[in-house]
């Protein structure tokens, strides 16, 4: 069989997450509008058997990271570390720009950290579905310019184009050898922490400006509920600044009573049974300065 490992990278919000998800075919990451919502490296697997006209039975261990870019906190600085850790110890990289957005500085930075990647690179232009044909040949052009790739493709993660050619592409390049995880595993992450993540995109998506980057969630505890068939959930979320605690919990408590519905929603999901979800908020001052805060916050 085939197998190997493919880090998505890029500048943030150009899609990585949304890729990675397409690409396993079920979520293992969170993603949003929000740019910098990815904070560790996540893998996602793509269990491929052998299809009826041959070929080998394949795995793909793709690893979605934080988007690069110039940091503003010990946050920044450690998500800028997690993803350029992911250029080494893999079997190829996958860049991928917003081609929608426009190529610009951001890419061509990331661009030259991959020029001394030692695997091949595939370089992807996301978003076309935003785009007209006319409008797709400037944007793979300038993506081509930006340095020595094995391939040049347009596709929409969000709309599905271009991923069976992507995915043909990948598959192309990896190496005989073992599965990595077992078959029935998609992603690496601790169910805690896929929980925490589900809180989090929820959060997110409620906020502005600076407080998405202000939330860190922590599930401290999952386990039977105090009714049948009910899973307890207990969960943190905590903010750096007091004013930050007003605006998550908000006016009589409707803001965190909306994060918390949309979240227990698809915790449900995610553990098959209904969810019983207590959802505290917590200040930690300055967190994303603190090292030894990060480090509590599991980054
Ligand atoms: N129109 C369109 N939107 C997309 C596409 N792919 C992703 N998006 C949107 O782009 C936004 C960012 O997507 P993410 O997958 O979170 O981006 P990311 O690169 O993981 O971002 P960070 O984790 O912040 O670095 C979301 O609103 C997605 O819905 C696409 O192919 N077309
Ligand atoms: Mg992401």
């Amino acid at each position: 069989m085939r197998s190997g490992f493919a880090s998505v990278v890029g500048r943030p919000n150009v899609g990585k997450s949304t890729l990675v998800n397409a690409l396993v075919g079920q979520k293992v990451a969170i993603t949003t509008p929000v740019p910098g919502t990815t904070r560790h490296a996540i893998r996602g697997v793509l269990h491929r058997p052998a299809d009826e006209e041959g070929g080998e039975d394949a795995q793909v261990v793709f690893v979605d990271t934080p988007g690069l870019h110039k940091p503003q906190s010990v946050l920044g600085t450690r998500m800028n570390e997690v993803a350029r850790e992911q250029l080494g110890g893999v079997d190829l990289v996958i860049f991928l720009v917003d081609a929608a957005a426009g190529i610009g500085r951001g890419d061509a930075y990331v661009a030259g950290l991959l020029a001394d990647a030692p695997v091949p690179v595939l370089a992807a232009a996301n978003k076309v579905d935003r785009l007209s044909r006319a409008a797709q040949l400037p944007a793979l052009a300038a993506l081509d310019a930006l340095g020595d790739f094995e391939e040049v493709v347009p596709i929409s993660a969000a709309a599905g184009e271009g991923l069976d050619t992507l995915t043909e592409l990948i598959l192309a390049r990896l190496p005989e050898g073992p599965p990595y995880f077992p078959p029935e595993m998609a992603s690496d992450q601790p169910l805690e922490r896929v929980l925490a993540e589900i809180i989090r995109e929820k959060a997110i998506v409620r906020m502005r400006e600076e407080v998405p980057h202000s939330v860190a969630v922590v599930v401290e505890e999952v386990g039977p509920g105090e009714s049948e068939g009910v899973t307890a959930v207990h969960a943190v979320l905590y903010v750096e600044r007091q004013s930050q605690r007003g605006i998550v919990i908000g006016h009589q408590g409707r803001v965190l009573g909306d994060i918390g519905r949309a979240a227990r929603e698809e915790l449900e999901l995610v553990l098959g049974s209904r969810v019983w979800l207590d959802l505290r908020v917590k200040l930690m001052k300055e967190w994303q300065r603190d090292p030894k805060a990060l480090q509590r916050l599991g980054y």
